[in-house]
This record gives structure tokens, C-alpha cells and sequence, in this order.
């Protein structure tokens, strides 16, 4: 048969495949080890040797057109396909649309960026420090020397190479008195770490915000009405605080301040003890030593700082009773919030 029969018949049979399964045997029959157009080479060995070079010409040519014809039917056959699925398609334009699920802000979020804007606009800058911290910054530089018996107040997770996870932020306060020239004011927020037994009230891992104003001259008088300013606005009401003597190593005179339970009223749940308050901060004057530490000298400067507890702030805030509601993530607790 001439290779013009072959490939005539080729394309013949390629331009009537209705289906792609059609077009796959077809390659198959014409173009695979056996196919029509392969079997047409081994004419060129019995040819005399001036047809030779214009058969095998005229093959190739055959086989690149038999090839081209099967790619634009196979095209053409799964264009088609799509057109004819679109045009087949019935929409139900009354259906309700699928709204895009988005995702809500952590509790723990809400409270530490309302707390943020409430400095902000008191004239404090917002800073953020390193979770895991050195001896120095975390214990030493704050008045707690090494064996000093207030490191067992803080139990502490330590990385195997002697650095610690930070047990509250203020080490915050070492860093920000030595980068920023005095006076200023400042608010760190931050995950914190300690390695305790969790219950209703306490957690491993917990949020807290330390507040720092370092200047000439501060007071006891200006803190204090600084955390009854934070604390009502956060909670959008009026709240019962009271101060109680406290010791840290780094602040003279140290106080803790709690706040009445806002979950019972101040009549007694497991939140508050049953003591009706709920210890919420902690705070004083910053002592010398811990500005020396700093850089500052400390018959020129004065600070005063506190350092606050978020989880249970969002506790009082949104009436939560357990604390590892808040860091259990939990979806169908967090989807609560936005
Ligand atoms: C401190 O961490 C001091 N650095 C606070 C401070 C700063 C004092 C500046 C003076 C000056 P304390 O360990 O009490 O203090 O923790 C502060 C607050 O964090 C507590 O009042 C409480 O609200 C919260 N907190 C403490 N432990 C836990 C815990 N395990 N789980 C959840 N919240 C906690």
C-alpha cells in the first residue's frame, strides 16, 4: 500500500474518533510498535536505493501529519466535552450562597490589643521582647540573685543550653531602660512559662503585660490611678480593686493587687478561691538596684511597674470559670469571640 493510501485512511479514521477511548486504541493502531504508519518503515529496506531517500521523506512526513491530526482531534474531542458539560448545567440561582468561614480573634488577643490602645493613649509605646531569655535579664538584673530564695516563686523551664524560658516579662524592663533614653513609658505584652501544677486559676503558659514609667520623679499615687484607669476601661465597668502589701525582689515597695471576683460578684467560686478577689497584677516602685542594673542611676531616675495577668483578665472580661478554657483551643470555644 503507498504511504499516501496509509496515512489518506489514517486521517480518515482519526477525523471520525467520537471519544478520547476511540483516539487512544487509534494511536495505538497507527502509530505504536505494530501501528499502520510504523509498519510502512520496513518498506524502505526492500525499495531499490534511489527511492530510498524520497520514501522514507514521504513516511516521516505521514507520521508527523498522522501525529498533528491526533493531538487537534484529541482537542477538539475534550473541548467539547467541557462545552457540552457547561451548556448540560442547570444553576439553582435561589440556592443560599456558601458564606467563606473566617476565623476569630483569640480571647487573649482582644484583651491584650484593647489593653494596647488604653496605654497607647495614655502615651505609652508598645514594645516586644524574647520569649526565651539569659540568667541575666530574667533573674539577676531584677534583684534575684542566684540561690535567692524568691527563684522557687517562679519555677522555671531551662533549654538545655542554660537560657530560660521568660517567667514573666519583666526582664522586659532591663531591656527597654537600657535602649531607650529616660523619660519614657512603656508597655510589653507576652507568652510567659512556668513550670506549675494547672488548675482552674493557673496555667504553664499564660499571657501577662508589663507597664514600665521611668522619670525624674513618679509616684505610688500615679500607678495606682493608672491601674484603676486599665482596669475599668478594659472591663468597660467599674471595678473593686484593693492593694496589698507584695513582695518582689525588684520593686520597693512591692504591692499585689487583686481585683473583686467579677464571676460570683466577690461571694466565692473556684476562680476567686472562694475568696471573693482574684489576684490580677502585681507591682511597685522599681528598686535601685534593678536600675543600676539598667544603666540608670537611681538618684536621678525613678520608675514604677506592673505586671498583669491576661488569661484572667479575659476571665473576669467574658465570665470564663477555668482557665484552660482559654488556652485549650478548643474551636467551638474560640469561635465564641470576634
Ligand atoms: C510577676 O510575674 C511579676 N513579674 C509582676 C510584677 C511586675 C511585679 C512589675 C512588680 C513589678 P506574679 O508571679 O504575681 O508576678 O504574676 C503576675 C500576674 O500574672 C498574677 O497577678 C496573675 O494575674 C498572673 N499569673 C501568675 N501566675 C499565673 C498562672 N500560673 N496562670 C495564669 N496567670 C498567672
Amino acid at each position: 500500500m503507498s504511504v499516501e493510501i496509509v496515512q489518506a485512511d489514517a486521517l480518515a479514521q482519526l477525523a471520525a474518533a467520537t471519544s478520547e477511548a476511540a483516539l487512544r486504541e487509534l494511536e495505538v493502531a497507527l502509530l505504536g510498535k505494530k501501528g499502520a504508519i510504523t509498519e510502512l518503515t520496513k518498506m524502505i529496506a526492500t525499495a531499490p536505493p534511489a527511492e530510498r531517500g524520497p520514501l522514507g521523506k514521504a513516511i516521516n512526513g505521514a507520521k508527523a501529519a498522522v501525529t498533528q491530526a491526533l493531538e487537534a482531534r484529541r482537542s477538539a474531542l475534550v473541548e467539547g466535552a467541557i462545552a457540552a458539560e457547561l451548556a448540560d448545567r442547570r444553576f439553582d440561582v435561589t440556592l443560599p450562597g456558601r458564606s467563606p468561614s473566617t476565623g476569630s480573634y483569640h480571647p487573649v488577643s482582644l484583651v491584650q490589643e484593647r489593653l494596647e490602645d488604653i496605654f497607647v493613649a495614655m502615651g505609652f509605646r508598645v514594645l516586644d521582647f524574647y520569649e526565651v531569655e539569659d540568667d541575666f535579664h530574667n533573674f539577676e538584673a531584677l534583684n534575684i540573685p542566684k540561690n535567692h530564695p524568691a527563684r522557687d516563686m517562679q519555677d522555671t523551664f531551662w533549654t538545655t543550653d542554660g537560657l530560660v524560658m521568660r517567667t514573666h516579662t519583666s526582664p522586659g524592663q532591663i531591656r527597654a531602660m537600657r535602649s531607650i533614653a529616660p523619660p519614657f513609658r512603656a508597655v510589653f505584652p507576652g507568652k510567659v512559662f512556668r513550670n506549675e501544677a494547672i488548675d482552674a486559676s493557673h496555667e504553664h503558659t499564660f499571657h501577662q503585660l508589663e507597664g514600665l514609667m521611668v522619670d525624674r520623679e513618679v509616684s505610688v499615687a500615679n500607678l495606682i490611678s493608672t491601674l484603676r484607669i486599665m482596669l475599668s476601661q478594659v472591663m468597660e465597668r467599674e471595678v473593686t480593686i484593693r492593694l496589698r502589701p507584695g513582695y518582689f525582689p525588684f520593686v520597693e515597695p512591692g504591692f499585689e493587687c487583686d481585683m473583686q471576683c467579677l464571676i460570683c460578684g466577690g461571694g466565692g467560686c473556684r476562680v476567686c478561691k472562694h475568696s471573693g478577689w482574684v489576684e490580677t497584677l502585681g507591682c511597685g516602685l522599681v528598686h535601685p538596684n534593678v536600675l543600676r542594673h539598667a544603666g540608670l542611676n537611681p538618684e536621678e531616675w525613678q520608675a514604677w511597674a506592673f505586671g498583669i495577668g491576661l488569661s484572667r483578665l479575659v476571665m473576669m472580661r467574658y465570665g470564663i470559670d477555668d482557665i484552660r478554657h482559654v488556652m485549650g483551643g478548643d474551636l467551638r470555644f474560640l469561635q465564641q469571640f470576634v
